[in-house]
């Protein structure tokens, strides 16, 4: 069996979707993702240039021999563009492979350890009403847990994770303005003083039941995470994610000292190499990769395996630039992990997105169902596809009052 060709297709609607599609000899062809947020023509050129060209005439089912001579032939090894464009062969690999066993893909891994597994929305206000709003919204959907973010009095701009005016529901993760950053303002120490007494305001509105989840998207100091997250054990949040910037790992032991405030992190780690240390000494109990960004299946089923050897749980990143494909093999591997947590899951199923994608894996009662199909479940309409194309878009950049560069 052999490999004839393959395409990247980048666009899609309101999302610049990365999709690679593998062809064979043999009719049957394989799906994956490489959307980088923002930087989505990179991994794209990377595929076109240099991979594809040395995918032809290989034989599909070798997908770990496939994996390993792309990553040491590289020389240069990891960072996000690279194991974006490696992931996505890999993930179409394992979609070709599971197809031909005429099986679902959980089925490769060692089956299903349950039926659904729970998601988690984003809850945003612009301030704590809107978001109160919002968090009821989500409920009466039938969420279980909900990521909550909403702005604070007096900050200068809005924060991450909200939108500037009371019931806007833009999509604040990437400004399609163009490749020009907006920037923001952000002050810890507002952040500090208001989000403890909001958060404990929103367990006691929406009782004990509720999964709290919040996301401080990196902007705190080793200290100010400790004191923060110390300050909200009461609430009982399913996860504070993020707290430091996640590049500084040494960070989280400080916290560690300080409070038992369940930790999640990873979302911008692309191999087992960014979390080996952090896992290995059980300084968090959620880790955020995600299959597009980290190599693929191949390479984020081992990151899961080691994690499960230290009581660390999964919690897949799932942002609204994650495409159909990515979420649809993290929907087998939550089926099948042992250690599975939760999945962030923003909805995807807009008439536009399942006629692009087309999928029978299902969200019911705040809980995804993964499909039977063989492979990964999805498919990718080339037709519809020719109706998208490539838009310039960029995060928001931050600063501090005095205009010292923050993280985003
Ligand atoms: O592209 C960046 C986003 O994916 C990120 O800001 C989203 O923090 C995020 C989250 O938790 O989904
Ligand atoms: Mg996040």
């Amino acid at each position: 069996m052999k490999i004839t060709g393959a395409k990247v297709f980048v666009g899609g609607p309101g999302k610049n979707y990365v999709t690679l599609k593998i062809m064979t000899d043999q009719g049957v062809y394989g799906l994956g993702d490489a959307t980088l947020n923002n930087r989505e023509t990179l991994p794209a050129a990377y595929l076109q240039d240099y991979l594809i060209p040395n995918l032809i005439g290989r034989d599909p089912r070798n997908s770990e021999d496939i994996w390993q001579f792309f990553y040491r032939g590289a020389y240069f090894r990891r960072g996000p563009i690279a194991m974006a464009a490696f992931g996505a062969i890999d993930m179409a690999l394992w979609d070709i492979k599971a197809k031909l066993a005429d099986m679902p893909l959980f089925q490769l891994f060692g089956g299903k350890s349950r039926e659904g597994a729970m998601v988690y929305a984003h809850a945003t206000g612009s301030d704590l009403e809107d978001l109160m709003d919002s968090i009821s919204y989500y409920q009466e959907q039938g969420y279980k847990a909900v990521r909550v973010q909403c702005g604070i009095p007096g900050m200068p701009t809005a924060c991450y994770g909200v939108s500037e005016t009371k019931g806007d529901v833009k999509n604040y993760i990437t400004d399609f303005r163009g490749i020009i950053p907006k920037e923001e303002v952000w002050d810890s120490a507002l952040y500090m003083r208001y989000m403890p007494q909001a958060l404990a305001r929103i367990r006691e509105r929406f009782g004990p039941d509720l999964h709290i989840l919040h996301d401080v998207h990196h902007r705190l100091l080793p200290r100010e995470a400790a004191e923060f997250a110390k300050e909200v054990e009461p609430v009982r949040l399913f996860w504070l994610e993020d707290p430091t910037p996640a590049d500084d790992q040494d960070a989280l032991k400080f916290l560690r000292q300080h409070s038992t405030v369940p930790i999640a992190i990873g979302e911008v780690f692309n191999s087992i190499w960014d979390c080996h240390e952090l896992i290995q000494n059980e300084l968090i109990d959620y880790i955020r990769v995600c299959v597009s960004l980290a190599g693929g299946i191949t390479h984020v089923k081992r990151i899961v395996d080691l994690a499960a050897m230290h009581h660390v749980r999964t919690g897949f990143h799932g942002a609204p630039s994650h495409s159909p494909l990515c979420m649809a093999a993290q929907a087998h591997l939550n089926a099948w992990a042992p250690n599975f947590g939760i999945q962030e899951y923003l909805v995807l199923g807009t008439p536009e997105c399942d006629a692009l994608f087309p999928s029978d894996h299902r969200m019911e009662g705040g809980m995804v169902y993964v499909s039977d199909a063989p492979g990964l479940g999805v498919d990718f309409d080339e037709s519809e596809a020719e109706r998208y194309s490539y838009k310039p878009g960029s995060h928001p950049v931050v600063r501090l009052e005095d205009g010292t560069l923050w993280n985003y």
